[in-house]
């Protein structure tokens, strides 16, 4: 069997995640091809060296360039800040690599735009390039999806996507990068609203083609950082301008016709990890809720009126989406299964030679959603198009 050799560049939270992606994809499912964990890469040469013992990468590295240039690599898995993703991307899809990219695709839409271009040549040669929406991969959320095409709600005709966070209340929790603009594009628009629209336009098969919204920064100075870096970081001695958003919330058009509400926030106090989303149609309902994802709630409104209800789907069953490579029925997943199923389907489409999903090019339209709402904002909430590809 043909072995896919991975080199991950970074290795915060997301880089754990996709650590235990790499490692249990392979054990877990029957994979057509051996996954090794070559290189992690970082700038900090002790850090970066416990990482990958901790994580079992078995080796680790500081120049990500030398490790891209490698003839022992296979795929470069991007869990850098946004603002290296273009960088290192376009060049190891020149590099002959496969990719697979954190969400968003990049910071802005001309870098996302060069990405995509980058993968369409690499394309001719082979390689392939994903972006990491993983929440695709929770099973609840594929159903939704395969229900929604099956017709089960009918013509959709509305869209209410949230996803809160709280981390930011407190006003002395640290100026991590995800709070500057320069190194994350954009605020909780661009790390968790990027999930609403791609798990909108997924869910749905539509485009978003036109948004209006508001965006807010509500704390607006906070302390420097001292050690860590993302969710958990400690503060330093100083302040600093925070230079994104705290919180989005807009309206969209969704390409066949329906309305969609937009909330993204890191100030829903409250509520740690919550997304949720809710399909109407003139047939029937479904709602997913990351905080209780092993499950759907679905309304039939063709169902006899006496038996109308939101009835709850328990999506552990081995006839659903990667079920049955996991446990019996009723037996959980959680958030880092998305992950796993993350790699099992890279896996396959590489020894498939298809493309794998999310692409280049729905990365770059989820970041032409982004401008679109950054643009309106800055234009008092004006209905802004999304420019077609
Ligand atoms: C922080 O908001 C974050 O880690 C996001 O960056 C991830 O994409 C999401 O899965 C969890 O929250």
């Amino acid at each position: 069997m043909t072995a896919l050799r991975v080199a991950m560049i970074g290795y915060g939270f997301m880089g754990a995640a996709h650590s235990v992606g790499w490692r249990q994809a392979p054990r877990v499912f029957d994979l057509p091809a051996d996954v090794e964990m070559t290189v992690v890469v970082g700038r900090n040469a002790d850090a970066v060296a416990e990482a990958a013992a901790h994580w079992g990468w078995a080796e680790s590295a500081t120049d990500w360039r030398e490790v891209i240039a490698r003839d022992d690599i296979d795929i470069v898995d991007i869990v850098t800040p946004g603002d290296s993703h273009a960088e290192i991307a376009i060049a190891a899809l020149e590099a002959g690599k496969h990719v697979l990219c954190e969400k968003p695709l990049a910071n802005t839409v001309e870098e996302a735009e060069r990405m995509l271009q980058a993968a369409a040549r690499a394309a001719e040669h082979g390689s392939k390039a994903m972006v990491g929406f993983t929440y695709r991969r929770v099973p609840a959320v594929t159903l939704l999806r395969d229900l929604i095409a099956e017709g089960v709600v009918g013509t959709v005709q509305q869209v209410r996507a949230a996803y809160r966070q709280d981390w930011l209340v407190d006003p002395e929790a640290p100026l991590a990068w995800r709070l500057q603009k320069e190194h994350a594009g954009s605020g909780a628009l661009g790390d968790i609203g990027a999930h609403i629209i791609d798990m909108t336009q997924f869910v749905t098969g539509q485009s978003v083609d036109a948004v209006s919204g508001t965006v807010e920064t509500i704390v607006k100075r906070r302390p420097l950082l001292g050690s860590g870096s993302g969710l958990s970081g400690t503060a330093a001695e100083g302040y600093g301008d925070v230079t994104v958003d705290d919180a989005a919330i807009f309206t969209g058009r969704l390409s066949g016709g329906a309305l969609v509400s937009f909330e993204a926030t890191r100030f829903a106090t409250g509520r740690k990890n919550s997304l949720t989303i809710e399909v109407s149609g003139d047939r029937g309902a479904l709602a997913f809720d990351l905080e209780d994802l092993n499950s759907l709630q679905f309304y039939d409104r063709t169902a006899d009126a006496e038996r109308q209800g939101f009835t709850k789907i328990l999506v552990t069953e081995a006839q659903h989406p990667y079920i049955s490579a996991w446990w019996p029925a009723g037996h959980m997943l959680g958030y880092e299964h998305g992950f796993v199923h993350q790699v099992v389907d890279l896996v396959q489409a590489i020894h498939d030679g298809a493309d794998p999903h999310p692409t280049f090019a729905e990365g770059l339209s989820v970041q032409r959603v982004l401008a679109a709402v950054e643009e309106s904002a800055a234009n008092d909430s004006a209905w802004t198009r999304i420019a077609a590809p």
